[in-house]
């Protein structure tokens, strides 16, 4: 047996790291985390052990059916009142958890690679989808600085991504975002309307039945 055929076995990482581009300033780096999905999902609970997955509610009073929570010095918040980042956790009035070293390191290497060296996020979303959870067509706007780029990591059960253009009304493409990819939004990407569709239920070796996705960014 070829040792690629153990390395990237199953329908994950079923193909070698490459770099894929969507879009200007839109790259996918096919399985770029893979190697290192155990390291980060170790760490993903140490930060769950301080700042647990919550539902937010959306200022329209919806609760969103995506859990989600933060590590870094910002962390976005939504609630009746608007979007934000704070510094701190609503639910714990403290500190967001740092961001671990495995997650940073992988950032910048990903970030480095698509044309943004220097990236230092000091903010990290993480989105967790059980079966049926989306995350409808919007755009990433509460960040100071759109010059730097957002990175996201997925981790888990497979998701299809909808990337849009400038305005909501715009046609949409779907992207396959699989365990251990990672993607580069910059440029003039930075702005796209983008969302998830209903995650499709399933079960997966790394994280069960859900998909985790990291989102890597320049807040403040
Ligand atoms: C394209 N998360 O957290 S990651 C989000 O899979 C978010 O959980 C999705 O959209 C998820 O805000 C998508 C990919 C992504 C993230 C930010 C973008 C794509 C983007 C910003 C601009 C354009
Ligand atoms: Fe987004």
């Amino acid at each position: 047996m070829q040792p690629t055929a153990d390395l990237f076995a199953a329908d994950d990482a079923a193909r070698a790291p490459a770099i894929e581009a969507l879009a200007p300033g839109a790259i996918v780096w096919r399985g770029g985390a893979a190697s290192c999905s155990a390291d980060l999902l170790a760490d993903l609970q140490q930060v769950l052990g301080a700042a647990p997955f919550r539902h937010l509610v959306t200022p329209g009073g919806f609760r969103m059916s995506v859990a989600m929570t933060n590590c870094g010095a910002l962390g976005w918040v939504s609630d009746t009142r608007g979007y934000r980042y704070d510094a701190i956790d609503p639910d714990s009035d403290r500190a967001w958890p740092a961001m671990p070293p495995s997650f940073v390191d992988l950032a910048a290497r990903a970030a480095a690679q698509a044309g943004y060296p220097g990236f230092r996020p000091d903010a990290c979303l993480v989105n967790r989808y059980e079966p049926g959870a989306r995350l409808s067509l919007h755009q990433d706007r509460n960040e100071r600085d759109f010059r730097a780029p957002i990175v996201s990591v997925s981790l888990g059960l497979p998701a299809v991504f909808l990337f849009g253009g400038g305005q909501r009304s715009d046609p949409t493409t779907r992207v396959l975002l699989r365990h251990g990819d990672v993607a580069i939004w910059g440029g003039p990407s930075r702005l796209r309307y983008h969302g998830v569709l209903a995650l499709k239920d399933g079960e997966h070796a790394a994280t069960g039945r859900c998909r985790i996705n990291l989102t890597f960014r320049c807040a403040a």
